[in-house]
Formats: structure tokens, C-alpha cells, sequence
């Protein structure tokens, strides 16, 4: 019996195939990319990435704006049968230099004007090969690849091989790599283009970046498997976005995008008219946001869930009922469970630890089989850090995190990573990082800071800059506040919540 090829990009090229010159892309400057070359393309660095001595299964770090070129590096990695592992833009060294270590990618792609330090760094890794990729599209990579042909087919994958690593911190600090199969990918997005009713028809906006599940995986997917176009964007600026608006019919994002949208007087249905749908995710969507969406445009958005070990795991309707404040019901295919501490699945609303099973569940963490072992149950249910409730018509409610996480603008803080940061700077005995709500990041970081007494003490500026030279800017508190002593309980553990309930009002007037 002869298998179908696993490989996702082998289930993308039914509609490449059938699209051909169709756009799949049209960017701000109204120049457009159809279907066809994006197959050619990606063939033709499929080839050349190939004749290089990359081979099946070596994983190739990126770390690119995002352009046309960085999308057809993506699918040229699928269809080569090599792990794609992107990587935020906004990484500093230090993070790099991890991510280098622990995944041992074959080939390094960067921007030009970070080559020098990411040749020091894929030297040190014994990275084999590093190119370039700039946001104009120009660089060693297409110098490089110019002249091979553009000729190659689909690598044979199995269901259950790697297409893709993504990092993740945690609360030790130390990131993990996550390890997702080409089975994790489709079966997911092809449950979504189900879920969300895409089809040829549709044309997407895409403002997300393109170095997480969201931007990635899942509008991607949507797209490529459903054969609509999209709107390209190579950021959220808003008033790009109000321009494109009225070509398109779906938007994805997180909830900053929408309340940017809602801050602009501008934004009135007159320019949604077309629309037929707006989803949120990546981060909680405030009951406010959903009204105000609803009252200025008569549209409810759509909030689903989801997270990097997973992608999606639930959604609202597409019909029926959108209820503010969940994140709706489990996607089909995908299970959701709410267990208490025993681990037995409670029911009628009662708060529990939230758990998922599916194809979409990850093959586990990469080099880490304790860790894996620690989150993803033999029975197959992946322990997701959610704390949440079912009520009785199946909608999930997210009520709270067993972790200690911020999520700022959609993206994912770990404090520990952050702490561990600025205990190391001179003049600081401690510190704990919180998140504190904020109108437009929903939660921001902030610092809170013990110093040692009689030394020089770092103020406020100082703090934040040598962060900004450490990590990437989202990570980097908004505020930094320095008080006496951190609340402990009974065991020393820091009281967090205690200092969230002080701080609470930080940023209300804003
Ligand atoms: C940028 N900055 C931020 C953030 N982004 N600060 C806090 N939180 C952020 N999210 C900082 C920069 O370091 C910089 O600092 C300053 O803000 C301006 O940078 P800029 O790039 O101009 O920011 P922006 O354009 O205003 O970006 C904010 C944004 C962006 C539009 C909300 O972060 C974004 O597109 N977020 C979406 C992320 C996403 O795709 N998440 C999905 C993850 P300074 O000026 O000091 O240098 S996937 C996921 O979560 C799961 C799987 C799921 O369910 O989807």
C-alpha cells in the first residue's frame, strides 16, 4: 500500500497547483506574488539549499524580517524535508547564542547588518553555513540561489517527522525547544480552514509576524490550504491596516490589533462592509474590546485558543453563539479536559488545570524527555500551564496560569528569565517581574526591585538599558519600581499576587 507523503507542503501544492496565478500575496505597494511563484521559488531553494550539503532533518535557524523571500525560505524547508526554526527579531545575543547551542542547526539565515555578530556565534556553534536574507530581499541567500534551477520536488516525510522547532522560556528560565510534526501542522490547519469556513474566496489580512505558531501555522495554514489570498503586511501599522481593510474578508490577530483599530476614529464598518470574519488570539480579548468591536462595526470577534505545544485547541463558532470572555469549544479532533489537582476530570464549571489531546498535540521538547514527560501524560493529554473551566454547553473559560507568565501584545514573557537578568546587575539584591494591566499590551512587564544598601545603585534607565542590550524589547519592562522589601508567605516564596494587587493601577491613566 503506498502511503501519501506526510510532508505539509505536499498538501499545500494541491492548491499551489490549482491556484498557479492566482496572488497568494498582495503587498502594501499593491505588487503582488501568485501561487506559482511561490513554488517556484521555494523550489529553487529547496535545490540550492540542498546542493549546499543541507540535508534531511538538519534544522535551519532564521532569523529575518519579514518579506516574500522569508515565506519562500519557510516552504522551501518543508519541501526539503529540514526543520524550520524561526526566530523573533527582536533576539539578542544572548538568546541566540542558547538557541544556537541547543538546536545545532545546519545553516544560520540572518539579516545582513547582523552578520558579524552572528558569524562570531555560528563559529562558536559550529553552525556549518550562514547566509543572508534582508528585509528588500536581497542578501548571500537569493545571490546564492539565483542560478540554481528551480527544480525540486517533495521530500517524502512521515506523518509524524519534524517540519518545525519553536522555543519557548519557562519558569526555570531556560527555554525549550518545541518539537512539531508535520501532523501537528496539518491536521490542525486543516480543522481551522473547516472551523473558519476559508475558502478560494477568501482574501486574509496578515499583519503577524511570521516567527510564531500565530503568524506561521495558523494563518498560513488557513491560507495555503484553502487557496485564498492574503494582504500582506510586514507589520501591524494601523493605518496600513484601515487601508487594506476594505479588500479583504478575514482578519487574524491578538487583541493589541484590535483595540489600535478601535483607538483610530477612523475605524467604522464602513470599512469592515466586506468582512466576514475578525479572530483573536495568542492573548485574552477584554469583554470591553469584544463590545466596542461589536457596537462600532456590528461584527463579534472571534476568540480562540491556542499555544505553541498545541496550536489551536478551541475556538468560538464560526455559527452560533460567540461568547465573550471564553475561548469557546474544543475544535474537532481536539480533545480538552479540565482536571483538578488529583488529575481527575471535574465538570459544572468547577476551576481546574486544563489539558489537551489531538494531533495537534507536539512530539515533546527537544533533548528534554523529563520535561516531556512532566507535560505530556502517557494517555496522550498535554498538561498546558491554563488554569479553566467547561460549562455546561462545552464553552472553555481560561480563568488563570499555573505558570508564571506575562503575555504582552500576544507575546509570551517568563519573568524568571527576566529576573534572572537584572539580579545579575550590580547593585541589585533581588527583584520580581509581574505583569500589570495595560490598555494597549493587555498585560505590560514591570520590575520590581530590591537594591543592596550602600552600593551604587542602577536607577530606573539604567536598569532597562542593560536589559534592552540582553533581551529582546518585548521582554523588557515598561516600568521599573524599587521598594524596600518583596512580600513573602510563610515558605519565603515571593507573593506575587500581592504585588500585582499594589501595582494594579500603574498604567490607568494611560
Ligand atoms: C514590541 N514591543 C513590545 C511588544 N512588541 N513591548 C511589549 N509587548 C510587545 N508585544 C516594544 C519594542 O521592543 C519597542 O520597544 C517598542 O515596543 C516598539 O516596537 P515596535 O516593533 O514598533 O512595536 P509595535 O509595532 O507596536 O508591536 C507591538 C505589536 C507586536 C504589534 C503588538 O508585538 C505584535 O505584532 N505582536 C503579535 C505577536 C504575535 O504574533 N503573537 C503570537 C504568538 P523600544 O521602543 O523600547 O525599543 S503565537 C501564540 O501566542 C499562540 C500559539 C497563539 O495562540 O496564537
Amino acid at each position: 500500500m503506498t502511503q501519501t507523503n506526510g510532508n505539509l507542503y505536499h498538501h499545500f501544492q494541491k492548491q499551489f497547483d490549482r491556484a498557479g496565478d492566482k496572488p497568494a500575496l498582495v503587498l502594501a505597494d499593491k505588487s503582488s506574488i501568485t501561487y506559482a511563484d511561490l513554488a517556484r521559488e521555494s523550489a529553487r531553494l529547496a535545490r540550492y539549499l540542498t546542493d549546499l550539503g543541507i540535508q534531511i532533518g538538519d534544522r535551519v535557524s532564521v532569523q529575518v524580517a519579514k518579506s516574500p523571500r522569508a515565506l519562500y525560505l519557510y516552504l522551501a524547508c518543508l519541501r526539503a524535508g529540514f526543520v524550520f526554526h524561526p526566530l523573533n527579531t527582536g533576539y539578542k545575543d544572548a538568546e541566540l547564542d542558547y538557541f544556537l547551542s541547543d538546536a545545532e542547526p545546519a545553516l544560520m539565515v540572518c539579516d545582513g547588518s547582523d552578520q558579524q555578530r552572528m558569524a562570531a556565534l555560528c563559529q562558536k556553534h559550529s553552525v556549518g553555513h550562514l547566509l543572508t536574507l534582508n528585509a528588500d530581499g536581497s542578501g548571500s541567500l537569493p545571490d546564492g540561489a539565483e542560478h540554481a534551477a528551480a527544480e525540486f520536488g517533495v521530500i517524502e516525510r512521515t506523518d509524524h517527522d519534524l517540519a518545525a522547532l519553536l522555543y519557548s522560556s519557562g519558569t526555570t528560565g531556560v527555554p525549550k525547544g518545541i518539537m512539531l510534526s508535520h501532523l501537528n501542522l496539518r491536521s490542525n490547519a486543516e480543522c481551522l480552514v473547516e472551523a473558519w469556513g476559508f475558502s478560494q474566496d477568501d482574501v486574509l489580512l496578515h499583519a503577524l509576524p511570521i516567527f510564531h505558531v500565530h503568524g506561521l501555522f495558523v494563518a498560513l495554514g488557513c491560507a495555503f490550504l484553502s487557496g485564498a489570498s492574503m494582504r500582506w503586511l510586514k507589520d501591524f501599522d494601523v493605518q496600513q491596516v484601515l487601508e487594506q481593510l476594505p479588500n479583504c474578508t478575514v482578519m487574524m490577530g491578538v487583541p493589541t490589533y484590535y483595540t489600535r483599530l478601535l483607538a483610530s476614529d477612523q475605524f467604522d464598518h464602513t470599512l469592515t462592509s466586506r468582512m466576514r470574519l475578525f479572530i483573536s488570539g495568542s492573548a485574552p480579548l477584554l469583554a470591553d474590546t469584544f463590545e466596542q468591536f461589536l457596537d462600532r462595526t456590528g461584527q463579534s470577534i472571534l476568540e480562540r485558543y491556542g499555544m505553541t505545544e498545541t496550536n489551536m485547541n478551541t475556538s468560538n463558532p464560526l455559527v452560533g453563539e460567540r461568547r465573550a470572555g471564553t475561548v469557546g469549544l474544543p475544535l474537532p479532533g481536539v480533545e480538552v479536559r479540565v482536571v483538578n489537582a488529583e488529575g481527575t476530570p471535574v465538570h459544572g464549571g468547577a476551576i481546574g488545570d486544563i489539558q489537551v489531546r489531538g494531533d495537534n498535540v507536539f512530539k515533546g521538547y527537544w533533548r528534554m524527555p523529563e520535561k516531556t514527560a512532566e507535560d505530556l501524560g502517557d494517555d496522550g493529554f498535554f498538561t498546558t500551564g491554563d488554569k479553566g473551566t467547561r460549562c455546561e454547553r462545552g464553552y472553555v473559560s481560561i480563568v488563570g496560569r499555573a505558570k508564571d507568565m506575562v503575555i504582552s501584545g500576544g507575546l509570551n514573557v517568563y519573568p524568571k528569565e527576566v529576573e534572572l537578568v537584572i539580579d545579575s546587575l550590580d547593585g541589585i539584591r533581588e527583584s520580581a517581574v509581574i505583569g500589570i494591566a495595560h490598555a494597549d499590551f493587555g498585560e505590560a512587564v514591570v520590575a520590581v526591585v530590591i537594591y543592596h544598601g550602600g552600593q551604587d545603585q542602577p536607577d530606573e534607565a539604567a536598569i532597562i538599558a542593560a536589559l534592552k542590550a540582553q533581551i529582546a524589547g518585548f521582554k523588557v519592562p515598561k516600568k521599573v519600581i524599587a521598594i524596600e522589601q518583596l512580600p513573602r508567605n510563610t515558605m519565603g516564596k515571593v507573593q506575587k499576587n500581592r504585588l500585582r494587587e499594589r501595582f494594579n493601577d500603574l498604567f490607568k491613566s494611560i
